[in-house]
């Protein structure tokens, strides 16, 4: 069982509990473990199998939720959850799948209405018996209505490209215990960092195909296999999604990596450029177009097929035929961010508000991941389900902000600079939750809009303007506000967001959450375009949450980001002459 498995177990727990009325700190607790798990990149197993260790090291997890993982990861099941099942109608969890639909309106319309599918809240928003309840308008039926769209649509139930990612290095790990596995590399969307990833695609070389597909039969997550070939074997794995694995021979490795990466239009373009010079490509290799000798003339690396029609190496975050042949033909391929470039985070929380680990827990974790400044940005009071901070408590976290740092410098190089920061609610009716003179003092000001999300386009895109237009705010966090698979972007016109952006210069944020990563691929390319600076942040609610900042890393490479178009791979000190706005 896969640490996002167990984190949409806990989920779920939460998810009924509540349903049922219970307690609101059992659900929490709930809540915060899978969020805890969720950011866990080390599977929770080594954990488990190390002598010297045991989950309750694990901040959140006490003596009652360390003994339910045990159960979880030894037995594959929650008995607690079987139980759960039983107590609750089988729509409910439909319904709550509807983003926009918590347990408690859930509860309403199980109460007024009588479902047993998605289908009969669809038709009852239809007939207009919606609109009737206590609690529920026009506008929320209609809003209803399209959300059940939003849940049905199939592209909303791929994985996250984090809980594809676990199940690939668990699967890499397994199939390298294989003597016949001479080489395995996964590709597919997995590879171009696709925020979500449809199946999985891993690539085996070997000689001995036979032992290789036994093996890959035998992983203790293979659900059932699917298809068994000489060449291909699929299975079902964790969370139900499909593993495509392919055994080739050493000369034609590059050639497969290359075909199975992807995308299908970046291959169609890379065919019919060889095609115009002669050659033909596909999944053993180059070839000449009118030869049937079948001489192949590329296919070990894929730098060796690029070669061939005449291209650099393309990296494989930008296969979607979005110009990438034109620069790479051009030899103007960007150089991507990578992890290593980045020198802070600037938008995390800390147990002053809904954060799970203390303002030195914090600085501590950012420490070991070798940050040089991070950014404190608990919300503010409007989050009044976060125990948003008002001006007084504000000063208080940056008093101890000031002694934090000093005991920092003490401690001796290289050290940390926490920056005395702030996630400044954008309210539902404009303007900013804390005033002018309160963010004046701010090192950093990230300004977001979490309510009053189902406003009209012009309320929504004038609230974020005048946000940008601020003289004290440097970033908008999480732009859109979406959640993938969960709940759509809010109504919003980005091209006059990027432009107040660029003309402003505050920045905007690619939020590295694997829920979130908004701006996507294509908005972040757009900004650069503008001329816009994005801050890649992990949002982290965790020490553990400060590892997802490789997510948002890939997006921005998506897009096609140089380190140079993101603020926080600056030292501290040139960040801080981009932040004297003028
Ligand atoms: P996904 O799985 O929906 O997230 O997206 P991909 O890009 O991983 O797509 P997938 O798994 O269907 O195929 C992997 C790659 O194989 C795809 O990006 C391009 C390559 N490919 C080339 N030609 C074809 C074709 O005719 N059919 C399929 N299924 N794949 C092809
Ligand atoms: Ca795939
Ligand atoms: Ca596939
Ligand atoms: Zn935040």
């Amino acid at each position: 069982m896969t640490n996002a498995e167990i984190a949409s177990i806990f989920d779920h727990v939460a998810d009924l509990l509540e349903y049922q009325g219970s307690n609101v700190f059992r659900v929490r607790a709930y809540r915060n473990a899978a969020r805890l798990v969720q950011g866990i990149v080390e599977p929770l197993t080594s954990i488990r199998d190390a002598s010297d260790r045991s989950f309750l090291e694990l901040d959140g997890i006490g003596k009652d939720l360390a003994q339910k993982l045990e159960t979880l990861l030894d037995s594959g099941q929650l008995p607690m959850l079987k139980q759960l099942e039983e107590e609750v109608p089988k729509v409910v969890f439909d319904l709550m799948r509807v983003p926009g639909l918590g347990p408690k309106k859930v509860k309403l319309l199980m109460a007024s209405l009588e479902l047993e599918s998605l289908k009969d809240l669809e038709v009852a928003c239809q007939e207009g018996r919606v609109s009737l309840l206590k609690g529920f308008g026009e506008k929320t039926e209609q809003s209803i209505l399209s959300n059940i769209a939003f849940a049905q649509n199939p592209d909303n139930s791929r994985l996250l490209w984090d809980e594809a990612d676990q199940i690939v290095c668990l699967l890499i790990q397994w199939m390298k215990e294989c003597p016949a596995v001479q080489r395995i590399e996964a590709a597919g969307s997995w590879r171009r960092g696709r925020e979500t990833v449809g199946d999985i695609d891993l690539l085996v070389e070997s000689r001995k195909p036979n032992e290789v597909m036994d093996h890959f039969l035998a992983w203790e997550h293979t659900d059932h296999s699917i298809v068994r070939g000489d060449t291909k074997t699929s299975i079902r794995g964790p969370h139900g999604i499909q593993v495509d694995m392919r055994v080739v021979e050493k000369k034609s490795f590059g050639a497969a990596w290359q075909y199975f990466t992807g995308s299908k239009e970046h291959n169609i373009r890379l065919r019919s450029r060889a095609k115009k010079l002669g050659l033909s490509i596909n999944e053993y290799g180059v070839t000449e177009l009118n030869q049937t000798d079948g001489k192949i003339l590329a296919g070990k690396s894929e730098k060796d097929i690029y070669k061939a029609v005449g291209l650099d190496w393309i990296p494989p975050e930008l296969r979607e035929d979005r110009g990438e042949f034109e620069l790479s033909e051009n030899g103007e391929l960007p150089k991507l961010i990578t992890l290593t470039d980045i020198c802070g985070d600037l938008h995390m929380h800390t147990t002053a508000t809904d954060g799970e680990a203390t303002l030195a827990e914090m600085a501590a974790a950012a420490v070991d991941r070798g940050l040089s400044y991070i950014a404190i940005t608990d919300h503010s009071k409007r989050v009044t389900m976060a125990r948003g901070l008002d001006a007084k408590r504000l000063y208080e976290q940056w008093e101890e902000i000031d002694c934090l740092n000093e005991s920092l410098a003490r401690d001796g190089s290289p050290s940390l600079v926490v920056l005395k920061g702030i996630e400044v609610d954008i309210l539902e009716k404009g303007g900013l939750d804390l005033p002018d003179d309160v963010l004046s003092h701010a090192d950093w000001v990230v300004a977001s809009l979490h309510y009053g999300q189902q406003q009209s386009q012009e309320q929504i895109t004038d609230r974020l303007l005048d946000a940008i237009c601020h003289p004290y705010v440097n970033c908008i966090g999480h732009p859109t506000g979406r959640l993938i698979n969960r709940r759509p972007a809010y109504k919003v016109d980005l091209q006059r967001v990027i432009d107040a952006a660029a003309e402003n210069t505050t920045c905007l944020e690619i939020n590295a959450n694997p829920w979130r990563l908004d701006l996507d691929d294509h908005l972040s390319a757009a900004a650069k375009e503008a001329g816009v600076k994005l801050a890649i942040s992990t949002d982290a609610h965790t020490t553990t949450g400060l590892d997802v900042m490789r997510c948002g890393i890939l997006q921005a490479r998506r897009a096609g980001l140089e380190a140079g178009d993101v603020v926080n791979t600056r030292p501290l000190s040139a960040l801080k002459e981009i932040l004297q706005k003028t």
